[in-house]
């Protein structure tokens, strides 16, 4: 424990703070006890000297949320875990002085960050925003001086960033950044913000390249996403009868969502065979995903505005084998007018 020595000796601690640090490394040395002792996987000087600091800057994943930074997204990674650390660091604004995309992150360490598993330098980072949004900005932190890499080494260097509505097809991001910077200091770090044509995704996706050096690790700290306010519409959609054998209507059950419409088959009959979007949409990209043929399943058809200031509108045509609807799909105008000034 010669960490928790040193760490006890350079910090003059109150008991109220002592008490709660003795429980962050009583929760946090339960889960790190192995990293945490001499092995070969911890020789290398700069790593064992990730040093708990800076815990005093953390805030609760709980804390209220700004509401342009998307508040609830998780994660996965094909790269897995080291150091005991966790994917989840990295989007729970743990480590941020605040849950915004402006905020600083603290020295990297274990319970704020994420590291990949020994040997794992490249691979995916996969973000579920948990719904589709209108994104046209990230912040990122990407790993810094505190570790374990010393000057930043571990962070995150040759990147591409991709987007999906489905979680299974993506596509690059245009206009994304193809690399982050190395970040050498160790506390109050603010974000680097890519900013980017507003893209309609539920997923973003880091395939990492390269990081700083470290040889034995990739990481970063924090991840936050700009949502577009007020220009992701729920539309209005209204069915009529197709142009096959009556009963199109009761066919299919039609829902909405922010910038989505759901098409589900009722669970009899042959199924949901096409779904096309009928003559050309006004003000919109229409993203109609891949489905198998008769499905029953719930189909969900995204839609980005071309301009978010004006009303959107398009038709879809639902078609069984005997059945067809039509969907009137509307969006009105969800930007609010400027107000002109005082005189
Ligand atoms: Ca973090």
């Amino acid at each position: 424990m010669k960490i928790f020595e040193k760490f006890m000796r350079s910090n003059k601690l109150n008991n109220r703070r002592l008490f709660y640090l003795l429980s962050v490394f009583a929760l946090f040395g339960i889960v790190s006890l192995f990293v945490w002792q001499p092995s070969a996987e911890m020789q290398d000087k700069n790593e064992s000297e990730w040093r708990i600091q800076n815990i005093k800057g953390d805030i609760s994943p709980n804390d209220a949320v700004p509401a342009t930074r998307i508040p609830s997204i998780t994660v996965s990674t094909n790269m897995g875990s080291g150091f005991g650390t966790n994917i989840q660091n990295t989007v729970n604004g743990v480590g941020l002085s605040s849950l915004s995309l402006t905020a600083t992150h603290a020295a990297t360490i274990p319970p704020n960050s994420w590291v990949s598993a020994t040997g794992q330098l490249t691979g995916t980072v996969t973000f579920n925003l948990g719904g589709i949004f209108t994104v046209d900005s990230f912040s990122f932190w990407n790993q810094n001086g505190g570790g374990p890499g010393a000057n930043g080494s571990t962070g995150i260097q040759g990147v591409a960033v991709s987007t999906s509505t489905d979680g299974i097809t993506f596509t690059p991001l245009s206009g994304g950044p193809t690399s982050f910077a190395q970040v050498t200091a160790n506390a109050n770090v603010p974000p680097q913000i890519f900013n980017f044509t507003p893209v309609s995704a539920g997923f973003f996706r880091f395939t990492i390249q390269s990081n700083y050096g470290d040889s034995a690790r990739t990481g970063f700290a924090e991840v936050g996403f700009n949502a577009v306010s007020g220009n992701v519409c729920t539309p209005s959609a209204t069915v009529t009868e197709g142009d096959l054998f009556p009963g199109g209507i009761v066919s299919f059950g039609v829902s909405t969502g922010p910038g989505s419409v759901t098409v589900d088959h009722v669970n009899a009959g042959t199924g949901l065979q096409s779904l096309t979007v009928v003559d050309a949409p006004v003000n919109a990209v229409v993203n109609i995903p891949a489905f198998p043929a008769g499905t029953f399943n719930p189909v969900v058809v995204t839609f980005t505005p071309i301009n978010p200031a004006l009303p959107v509108s398009f038709r879809l045509r639902a078609a069984s084998q005997f059945h067809a609807a039509f969907i009137d799909v509307h969006c009105v105008i969800t930007t609010p007018t400027p107000t002109p000034p005082i005189p």
